[in-house]
């Protein structure tokens, strides 16, 4: 099967956290190449668009502020199944519901009332990842 590309964002959690090396550690452990890498704080817009399907949820606003509370490291990962894989590695959504072993299980430390404070994002099929590579990497 051809290798397939995903956006990976350590989120300012885990940038706070000195986890970057951790995540990309577990990327390259399963055997994904990283193919692009930048260190950014991202602007609303930026990611007004790459929320786009949860702009007006409950959690918007909260989610949005938290992105921008630092510096976020995107990522371009790529090899077979990496969209899937990457999203098994990050573990549920919840750090509270995150299996023992997933990035989020282990590594997520803000938990609790705190949803959106887990450490990594990972594109969930080949459309978004298509869409958040050209968002956050224009040049590629
Ligand atoms: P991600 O997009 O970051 O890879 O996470 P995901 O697919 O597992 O979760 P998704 O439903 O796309 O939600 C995006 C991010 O929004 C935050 N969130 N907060 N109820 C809440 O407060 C809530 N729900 C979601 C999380 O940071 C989630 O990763
Ligand atoms: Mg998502």
């Amino acid at each position: 099967m051809a290798a397939e590309r995903t956006l990976v964002l350590v989120k300012p959690d885990g940038v706070r956290h000195r986890q970057i090396g951790e995540v990309l550690r577990r990327i390259e452990t399963k055997g994904y190449d990283v193919v692009a890498l930048q260190m950014l704080v991202p602007t609303p817009e930026l990611l007004e668009k790459h929320y786009e399907e949860h702009v007006g949820k409950s959690f918007y606003g909260v989610l949005v502020e938290f992105m921008m509370s630092g510096p976020v490291v995107a990522a371009v990962v790529e090899g077979e199944q990496v969209i899937p894989a990457f999203r098994s590695l990050a573990g549920a959504t919840d750090p509270i519901k995150a299996a023992p072993g997933s990035i989020r299980g282990d590594l997520a430390r803000d938990w609790g009332t705190k949803v959106q404070q887990n450490v990594v994002h990972g594109s969930d099929s080949p459309e978004s990842a298509a869409r958040e590579i050209a968002l956050w990497f224009p040049s590629l």
